[in-house]
């Protein structure tokens, strides 16, 4: 096992490894950004290394500072957390040559699901469902039109270095296919210096499901259950639920056999998320996320796993802690995601902290990097707190957030606790049969009263 653990990452992430860190004797260096000096990661860590000015792109996403950290603190391995380097082939790749372990899958296990057409070849290869759509890339419009023809309108124009959302064109017939064809090559370009482009049949009424795995470096791969991440805006989520609720215990067990199948026979090693639609009783695969995610905690909650113990665990070489006849699912835990932003209107709203009350009690966790007189900089994401509720059944877990959010008093910025409140009250959030484009419909329905 490790002695000492960089964390490349900020905020409630780091403090959620350097938790998991302490738990197992292990030593954490933070890393920050001369605006994170006041950072609770930094505070809470054993040593701190600064990195470099506000601006992510010379601070942690500065590849040569984190290592230059790692060196010169005897680090021996380097965890990216989600977001900034965490899906950064390069990055993964450098790590190793430089001597260190990334926590986190190998470096071609990150570029190939990286290139979504890639991620699709490879899940055909072991057999997960995809979405009827062209095999592999779009090389011309007349090609194009012959996939549209074949799987039939409406159909998505993504790019192959897409992903969250960006680069996608819908065409709901053959005059719209051009367009759709040129401007999502056009704007992949642009965004990602790519103009590789792929297509799908268009799903017009999908839940956004989600699978996690963790595998260890020798062979096995444990399934840990799925998440509803349907409730988001503009691709960013908003709340998350495990397990969710429109799964039969059939067809849980049924993806859950696919994926790990699948990870095993690729060989993929820590954690890892396969993202499906589901509709009509069908999941469809669409993308591999090679990281730990923002809402695995309502995993953990479910599933009683550590899932960044785990992670660490499997990079230093030892087996999972865990079977996969040892996980009992149990129980359904809720996830909000509380920004420091403008309920209206969605703008970030840093500031300083005036108030904060932590709620808790049974089956409530907070994971957040808040305290009373910090500053939330301006140079990062919103993200302030996770609060995570657990219950035997979704209606508890829901009443229980209800009762959590009440207790929670932020004050000083402007805090999304009000969306969640209106969301958590509306009785159709209530039945629990939402889509990916019920949230959207929610707000703008909202705004009119
Ligand atoms: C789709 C889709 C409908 N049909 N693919 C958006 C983000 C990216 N991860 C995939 N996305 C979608 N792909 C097909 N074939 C609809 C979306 C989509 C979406 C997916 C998940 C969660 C929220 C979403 C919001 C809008 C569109």
């Amino acid at each position: 096992m490790f002695s000492k653990i960089l964390i490349a990452n900020r905020g409630e992430i780091a403090l959620r490894i350097l938790r998991a860190c302490r738990e197992m004797g292990i030593k954490t260096v933070a890393v920050h950004s001369t605006a994170d000096t006041d950072a609770m990661h930094v505070r809470l860590a054993d040593e701190s290394v600064c990195i470099g000015p506000p601006s992510v792109t010379e601070s942690y996403l500065n590849k040569r500072a984190i290592l230059s950290a790692a060196a010169i603190t005897g680090a021996e391995a380097i965890h990216p957390g989600y977001g900034f380097l965490s899906e950064n082939a390069d990055f993964a790749e450098l790590v190793g040559e430089h001597g260190f372990v990334f926590i986190g899958p190998s470096p071609e296990h990150i570029r190939m699901m990286g290139d979504k057409i890639q991620a699709k070849t490879t899940m055909k290869k072991f057999k997960v469902p995809l979405v009827p759509g062209s095999d592999g890339a779009l090389t011309d419009l007349a090609t194009a039109k012959k996939v549209a023809d074949k799987i039939g309108y409406p159909v998505l124009i993504k790019a192959a270095a897409g992903g969250g959302g960006r680069g996608m064109k819908v065409a709901s017939n053959e005059s719209e296919l051009e367009e759709a064809w040129q401007v999502a090559r056009a704007e992949a370009k642009m965004a990602f210096g790519n103009d590789e482009v792929y297509m799908e049949k268009y799903l017009d009424k999908p839940k956004h499901i989600e699978v996690q795995i963790i595998g260890d470096q020798h062979g096995n791969v444990l399934f840990l259950g799925e998440r509803d991440c349907s409730l988001q805006r503009r691709h960013q989520k908003v709340l998350e639920e495990a397990l969710p609720t429109c799964l039969t215990e059939k067809e849980r067990n049924s993806i859950g056999e696919i994926a790990s199948r699948a990870m095993k026979q690729l060989g993929y090693k820590n954690a890892g998320t396969l993202e499906f639609l589901y509709q009509d009783g069908h999941f469809c695969f669409i993308e591999m996320n090679t990281r730990l995610q923002v809402e695995h905690p309502v995993t953990e909650l479910v599933t009683d796993v550590d899932l960044v113990a785990e992670q660490i665990r499997v990079a230093s070489g030892e087996r999972l802690n865990f079977k996969q006849k040892d996980i009992h699912f149990k129980g359904h835990a809720i996830e909000c995601r509380i920004n420091a932003e403008d309920p209206e209107n969605f703008l970030p709203n840093p500031g300083k902290i005036e108030v904060f009350h932590s709620p808790g009690g049974l089956g409530v966790r907070l994971d957040s990097a808040l305290y009373v007189g910090y500053t939330i900089p301006p140079y990062y994401d919103s993200l302030i707190a996770k609060l995570i509720t657990y219950g035997h059944d979704r209606e508890t877990a829901i009443v229980r957030m209800q009762r959590a959010l009440e207790e929670m008093v932020i004050t000083g910025v402007k805090t999304t606790i009000p969306l969640h409140q209106k969301i958590l009250a509306d009785p159709e959030f209530r039945k629990g049969d939402y889509t990916i484009h019920w949230l959207e419909n929610f707000i703008e329905k909202n705004k009119s009263i």
